[in-house]
């Protein structure tokens, strides 16, 4: 239906972010159907997450073969990579080639938020209204905003009155910070954390690690890629694309089936020093039962925790990095570039905020209740409003004005982590529900927009103006990634963000759907070829 009202703008489709997911479904909706669409994007240019990433040894940490997208051969061909795990500035590079090679700039708008959503059911569309202050009508509404886009600064009484510099490392300064002779505080020790400190430790004078929670970290053995293999990936790309679509986590390794327990203990730690030797995420992959059988992932955890004990030198230091309180990968694993040799460094220092909390942030620097740290710089390496903070602060409403922030009270209800019940003709990439964060996203990203493309294709050719979600299909897939997380070691970590535990007040709800990228894959699929069961289609 278009729209009658004066200085809206009507569309057919507005796509929120301009990340690898905002791309491709704008390509796909106009290239492939021919829609008149728009993406709005907050930041200056392409890019998602990656675009404000920027913190010293910002990395990804999937293989850069696997981090890429495969839907199209002559993009695979007009790529390379340079090393294993990109960096930041090489994804960035990446980003805006694919923006580039589609030519996809002139229908996106930059610098502009989305700051409401509202679903008018008389005329069966959406209006959006953004921060230029315009407004728009579009009978499709695709959200595209990342899984980890919404930063978490710690509420600590008295950051303001810190005299020193501070950041959190998803939003850094475009100029960068000087660390050179400063005396440096890091908190947090998650994946961006332990990419970041050994970095900052290079040139700062002092740096000094708050640390809440201990963390598993595995070598990632970065390099710089072979002509040989850059040739293997080229010429490869569709078994690749295959291999990545067939596993559990979309990687491009395949998890071995054999028990942990069900080889003798040599030859277990023989599998487990040459994962170690390779580096990478593929260590979680070298038994079937890690992420299920706690007695199994105590195996691999204790390889890691005695690993941690051998490399740092200070006894101490060493007993406080390998306290670690739960199952390995039950907590998204990071990989690093000498995060525990940088602990024997001189001028680096490990504090245990776990048994003396920071109580607040002075002019000069962080109090504990046991310790004031005199500092010139703050980073916080804190982590994200994980999965739905992006989506609930855009300020989305459905049917009879129900915003998003109501729906999801409980913690995110979803299909298929695809659509809302009450929330028609709303479509959420890499939403909550779906595999997301527990799976390299990039493929995941190409299923996602197939499966979105293809149904509105669908509606189309069938004459559908409508498409929501059942509230029972709804109910019952809850229940469905809620079995999924039991079945694993996943909810064992208490304070994990896949549980929305690291931001307080966040319902407690295990966010992604831990059933695997295969499995999740086929039941959508089955899910379309049923014509689109557990949604209700309208003329
Ligand atoms: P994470 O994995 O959420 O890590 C955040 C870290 O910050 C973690 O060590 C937290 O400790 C710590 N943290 C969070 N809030 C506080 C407060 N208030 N005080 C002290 N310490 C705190 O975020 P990352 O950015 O490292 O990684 C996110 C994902 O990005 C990663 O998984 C990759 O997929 C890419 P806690 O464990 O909560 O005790």
């Amino acid at each position: 239906m278009k729209d009658t009202q004066p200085n809206t703008r009507h569309l057919d489709a507005i796509i929120v972010g301009a990340g690898l997911s905002g791309m491709y479904q704008l390509l796909s909706l106009r290239d492939k159907l021919g829609m008149n669409v728009k993406v709005f994007e907050a930041a200056a240019g392409v890019g998602g997450t990656w675009h404000h990433n920027r913190y010293p040894g910002a990395r990804c940490d999937s293989e850069s073969h696997s981090y890429m997208f495969y839907f199209s051969k002559e993009l695979v061909q007009s790529w390379e990579w340079t090393e294993r795990y990109p960096q930041q500035p090489e994804i960035q590079r990446y980003m805006d080639h694919v923006a580039d090679f589609f030519n996809l700039r002139p229908d996106m708008v930059f610098n502009t938020r989305v700051n409401a959503a509202d679903y008018d059911e008389a005329s069966k569309l959406w209006r959006v209204h953004t921060s230029d202050g315009q407004s728009w009508s579009a009978t499709y509404l695709i959200t595209a905003v990342g899984c980890l886009s919404s930063a978490n600064v710690p509420a600590i009484e008295g950051l303001d009155s810190f005299q020193g510099q501070w950041a959190h490392t998803s939003a850094w300064p475009a100029e960068g910070i000087d660390f050179k002779g400063k005396r440096v505080g890091v908190v947090g020790t998650g994946s961006t954390g332990i990419q970041a400190i050994p970095v900052i430790a290079a040139q700062a004078g002092h740096l000094t690690v708050f640390q809440r929670t201990a963390n598993y970290s595995i070598p990632a053995r970065n390099a710089p890629l072979t002509e040989e293999f850059k040739h293997y990936v080229k010429e490869n790309a569709e078994d690749i694309r295959q291999l990545m679509n067939e596993t559990t986590n979309a990687h491009c390794f395949r998890i071995d089936p054999r028990s942990a327990l069900e080889v003798s203990e040599q030859e277990r730690n023989a599998v487990y020093e040459a994962a170690w030797a390779k580096g990478g995420l593929q260590f979680r992959a070298t038994f079937g039962d890690l992420l299920k059988d706690k007695t199994a992932n105590d195996t691999a955890a204790e390889f890691i925790k005695t690993k941690i004990r051998q490399v740092v030198k200070d006894p101490q230091t060493a007993a406080l990095l390998s306290d670690i309180d739960h199952p390995f990968a039950a907590k998204r694993p990071p990989i690093d570039s000498h995060y525990f040799e940088t602990f024997n460094r001189d001028n680096v220092s490990l504090v245990d905020i776990r048994s003396h909390p920071i109580e607040r942030i002075t002019a000069a620097g962080i109090q504990t209740t046991q310790a004031q740290y005199d500092l010139d710089v703050i980073v916080f390496a804190t982590g994200f409003d994980a999965m739905t903070g992006s989506l609930l602060r855009m300020n989305i409403s459905g049917r009879q004005g129900l915003p998003l922030k109501d729906a999801w009270a409980a913690g995110p209800r979803t299909y298929l982590g695809l659509q809302i019940p009450q929330f028609p003709n709303m479509f959420t990439i890499t939403g909550p529900g779906s595999p997301s964060v527990l799976c390299n996203l990039p493929p995941q990203i190409e299923q996602h927009v197939n499966w979105i493309t293809a149904c509105i294709a669908y509606m189309r050719d069938n004459g559908i103006s409508q498409i929501e979600a059942d509230e029972q299909a709804s109910d019952d897939w809850v229940q469905q990634v809620n079995e999924a997380a039991n079945a694993t070691l996943l909810p064992q970590a208490h304070h994990s963000w896949y549980l929305g535990a690291n931001v307080p007040g966040k319902p407690r709800v295990f966010m992604p759907y831990a059933g695997g990228f295969a499995r999740y894959r086929g039941i959508c699929d089955e899910v379309a070829a049923s014509q689109y069961r557990g949604f209700h289609l309208h003329r």
